[in-house]
């Protein structure tokens, strides 16, 4: 039903297949759509789709999808009411919220405030923490310029530990020190790569997990009190902190141990009064959840949650932005079977080297339990300024070993000409005995490369 009220036209601030997917929910919600491009991608499908698109510069992404007031230029010529960032680009940057806000707009994400709480990987932890959800042991706050403090925080958690940047995640300005001897340096020189690349040098330490697995929990708050979460996702398939398979649910973990950690997740969120899609992100190892960072944003692999609940996240996204209720009290979320991503990129199946170029020709696989998120078509050209992404196969089963038999075929029936992919490194993963066997961790993929 399209109610009366729902937000009447949002702008998509964004491109690709995140783009085209917001819009396909806009229509089911019967709202109008906005769509913004650089010059680069005129032709793009969500573009040609959308009710009205506006040019908001040239391709470099600083000069138009990260380009503030362009995009608040674009909502304002069009009386959009609402921006949904996507993911990427300016979806966690809580200047660009307050800013869509202080604009008139409603910005489809979570209060500027949390996104900077969010921002700061020191402050999540220490929110968490004091709400209940278990932290990696750590230095509790920044690393002040007494080093011998530091040394101090070093020998009560043990060794080896982890320097991290406050402003940094996802894998960017890390340093793991093994002894005393080494502390000294890796304090200084993450400290000064955090100013350099993030211009905050806010640091702090953890103990470093030596085998941990990456599991993330989807959580969905409304505006009226109801937090629910929907289950866990398995990231733990990745090379240089990019993900390339993603499964949901996570292999091995319980469903005593599902509703736990759950339960406590979205208690958290109650605390702290989050608002709309999140994600709140895990270490696990020997059997212990390990929260280190939360990402205030819809996910790419967010289809796998999408799969195995049947919630459409990103309608909630624009029902909870609308204020109103989520269509689901979390006694209603039923975890059916497995679903499994693989993420389609435009690279070199060797080098990982991006590969732009014409998409050719384009064939999608089928049958039963097969999702297909992409924006390309036949004749399509990959631009070479934006990430790789072009696609993302998704299989649904009853359980894991279907789930993965139907990945195989998808993955055997696939044909994308005129570019390279990585589909090869996805065909001879689906047929790993490490990853039929599941649980893997975060270094399996790099160490199964490196082994060639
Ligand atoms: C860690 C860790 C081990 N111990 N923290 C990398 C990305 C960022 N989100 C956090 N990361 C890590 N933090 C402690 N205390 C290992 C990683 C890590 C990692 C985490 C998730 C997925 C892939 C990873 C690859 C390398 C390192």
């Amino acid at each position: 039903m399209i109610r009366a009220g729902m937000l009447e036209k949002v702008l998509i601030a964004n491109r690709g297949e995140i783009a085209l997917r917001i819009l396909r929910a806009c229509r089911e919600l019967g709202i109008k759509t906005v769509a913004v491009f650089s010059e680069q991608d005129r032709e793009q499908k969500h573009v040609l789709l959308a009710d009205e698109s506006v040019c908001i510069g040239p391709a470099l992404s600083a000069d138009s999808y990260l380009n503030i007031p362009s995009v608040i230029s674009a909502a304002e010529v069009t009386d959009a009411v609402a921006i949904h960032p996507g993911y990427g680009f300016l979806a966690e940057n809580a200047d660009f919220a307050e800013r869509v806000e202080k604009s008139g707009f409603t910005f489809i994400g979570p209060r500027a405030e949390t996104i900077r709480l969010m921002g700061s990987k020191i402050s999540a932890r220490n929110v968490m923490r004091k709400a209940g959800v278990q932290c990696v042991p750590g230095s509790d706050g920044p690393l002040g310029g007494d080093l011998d403090e530091s040394v101090r925080v070093a020998r009560r958690i043990g060794y080896p530990v982890i320097i991290k940047a406050a402003a940094g995640g996802g894998g960017r300005g890390m340093r793991v020190v093994n002894s005393e001897a080494a502390l000294r340096n890796a304090v200084a020189v993450t400290r000064a790569e955090s100013s350099a690349a993030f211009g905050d040098d806010t640091i702090y330490m953890e103990k470093f997990l030596e085998r941990p697995r990456h599991i993330e929990l989807q959580i969905l708050a409304d505006e009226r009190e109801n937090i629910i979460h929907l289950g866990e996702r398995d990231c733990s398939m990745q090379r240089r902190h990019q993900k390339v398979l993603e499964e949901a649910p996570a292999p091995g973990i319980d469903p005593k141990m599902r509703r736990r950690i759950g339960e406590r997740c979205v208690d958290a969120c109650k605390d702290i009064g989050y608002r709309g899609a999140g994600t709140m992100e895990f270490l696990y190892q020997d059997g212990q959840f390990y929260f280190i960072e939360m990402n205030t944003r819809i996910q790419v692999e967010h289809p796998i949650t999408e799969m195995i609940t049947g919630v459409d996240i990103v309608k909630e996204q624009l029902r909870i932005a609308n204020g109103d209720p989520l269509s689901y009290r979390q006694d209603d979320i039923q975890f059916r079977g497995h679903a499994i991503e693989c993420r389609i990129n435009a690279e070199d199946p060797d080098t990982f080297m991006p590969c732009p170029g014409v998409v050719e020709h384009l064939h999608q696989p089928g049958g039963p339990g097969i999702r297909v998120d992409t924006h390309v078509y036949d004749g399509y050209r990959v631009p070479p300024h934006y990430d790789s992404l072009i696609g993302k196969l998704i299989a649904h089963a009853e359980n894991r070993e279907l789930a993965i038999a139907r990945m195989a075929t998808a993955l055997s029936e696939i044909v994308i000409d005129g570019i390279k992919t990585n589909i090869p490194l996805h065909q001879r993963l689906i047929h790993d005995a490490a990853f039929a066997a599941g649980g893997t961790d975060i270094h399996y993929l790099e160490n199964k490369l490196g082994l060639r």
